[in-house]
């Protein structure tokens, strides 16, 4: 336990189904007074953990709905409060009237990611489980629910609570050792603590691969498909997400807005993005969905540079700052090319054949860094991925300085890769970043 269970005595209530029409819509109640509320609705609570059917009333006793009830005294409950969930039918209008009824006797309306904050400030589960619940609710994948999953059962924050465990234990050894220099085994000199300090930065680095795959599963690859008009960038578009999406014609200059278009790579998601075809245009509007093209490449993870490879040799301009880039031979069908690999860097295909698709989906997958059976993923987000990389710069700044028995400045920086870590399951950070990251989870979250 982190904290002392809710201070501020409120009972909050929201709707914690999704918007919409349903077989049934669920109202949660937590909070201390979250029983005296749902008696007032319903009448007499079942016992707790048995669901029992009662009709749902307002305050002046007329029935709302009928549903049936369930009671998770605390601490045993998902937020470590008393929890009550009223299973109504699931329609805006009648869980709007349960809801009122609920807030005119007593309870508040939930912030967003009220219930999840709750059952981290009580110690039911870490930031970093908090996280993989949205995760799962949001996986756009098999294999991202997959990773969310082993994350929320811990596993994650597990390996970096170890990592984090080992940090401080070699932290003691080098502060006992500046502390009691005169200690017969120099722990200093003997070598030991480096190669436990070289240990500690393996099992960070492995750990953090198996975040880089599940931040990836979360977030996916960006690609944006540019080149001059008429190259085929639309008829790719339709052709890696089998759909008739964008407009494709003969007359160049045909795309004008972006077309953003999701498809999955053996369950990695790729957000694809077709753009107007660059080149100088007296046409104001094409100017302006050149303008939006560029700037789509330079927003996007990988550019696919298309061009018309029966239109002779095709120069690659220079492209913007810091995007890779692929470089595309579409319509090989009319230039006879081999399909596949064209060079570094170059593929060549056909977007109306569908030749060479697969090395394609091939090349955007290894531009990733995915690696498709990759079993053992956690989800990860940014914000674990930055933590990480900055515990890895301390344990790389403190490798040197060990081994020059500059035990002082050593320990702080394995102080400063404790502290990064602990961030990732909430151990250690300000009331700011806790704020920002439950504040993104949704309502009756
Ligand atoms: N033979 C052949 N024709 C293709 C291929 N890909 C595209 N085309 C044709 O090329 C023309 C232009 O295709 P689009 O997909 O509209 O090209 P675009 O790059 O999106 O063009 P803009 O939107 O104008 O920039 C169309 O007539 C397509 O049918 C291909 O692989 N082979
Ligand atoms: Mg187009």
């Amino acid at each position: 336990m982190r904290r002392p269970v809710n201070t501020s005595g409120d009972t909050i209530a929201a709707v914690a189904t999704a918007p919409g029409y349903g077989g049934i819509g669920i109202l949660r109640l937590s909070g201390p007074n979250a029983a005296g509320i749902a008696n007032a609705v319903c009448g007499a609570l079942p016992a707790p953990r048995q669901a029992s059917l009662r009709t749902f009333r307002d305050s002046a006793g007329q029935a709302l709905d009928q549903g049936l009830v369930l009671f998770f005294p605390a601490p045993a409950s998902f937020t470590g409060e008393d929890v009550v969930e009223l299973h109504g039918h699931g329609g805006p209008v009648v869980l709007d009237q349960l809801l009122c009824c609920c807030l005119e006797r007593g309870a508040r309306a939930a912030r967003a990611g009220e219930f999840s904050e709750r059952a981290f400030l009580n110690g039911r589960l870490d930031l970093a489980q908090a996280e993989a619940i949205a995760d799962l609710i949001e996986s756009g994948s098999a294999m991202a629910a997959r990773g969310a999953m082993r994350s929320l059962s811990g596993e994650f924050s597990r390996q970096v609570t170890a990592i984090v465990e080992a940090l401080i234990g070699l932290r003691t050894r080098i502060e006992a050792a500046i502390d009691f220099p005169e200690e017969e085994i120099d722990f200093l000199a003997d070598g030991e603590l480096s190669r436990q300090l070289a240990l500690l930065d393996r099992d960070l680095d492995e750990l953090r691969k198996r975040a880089d795959q599940g931040a990836l599963l979360r977030h996916g690859l960006e690609v944006a498909l540019a080149g001059p008009p008429n190259a085929g960038k639309s008829s790719l578009l339709n052709a890696l997400s089998g759909e008739d999406t964008a407009i494709v014609h003969h007359t160049p200059g045909t795309t004008r807005d972006l077309l953003r278009c999701d498809v999955q790579i053996e369950g990695l998601p790729v957000h694809l993005v077709d753009t107007a075809g660059l080149r100088e245009s007296g046409d104001a509007v094409e100017r302006e969905g050149v303008r939006r093209a560029r700037r789509a490449l330079a927003g996007a993870d990988l550019v696919l540079w298309v061009c018309d490879d029966s239109a002779g040799p095709q120069p690659l301009p220079p492209g913007e700052d810091g995007t890779p880039r692929l470089q595309v031979f579409n319509k090989i069908d009319l230039s006879g090319r081999a399909a596949g690999e064209a060079g570094p860097g170059a593929l060549a295909l056909s977007a109306r054949t569908g030749a060479g698709l697969a090395h394609l989906r091939s090349a955007l997958l290894a531009a990733a860094g995915y690696r498709p059976a990759g079993e053992g993923t956690f989800t990860a987000r940014r914000r674990h991925l930055d933590a990480m990389a900055r515990a890895a710069r301390c344990l790389h700044a403190a490798a040197p300085l060990l081994a020059a028995r500059d035990g002082e400045l050593a320990a702080e920086e394995l102080r400063g890769a404790q502290h990064a870590l602990a961030e990732i399951t909430g151990a250690f950070g300000s009331e700011e970043l806790l704020g920002q990251i439950f504040a993104s989870f949704c309502i009756g979250k």
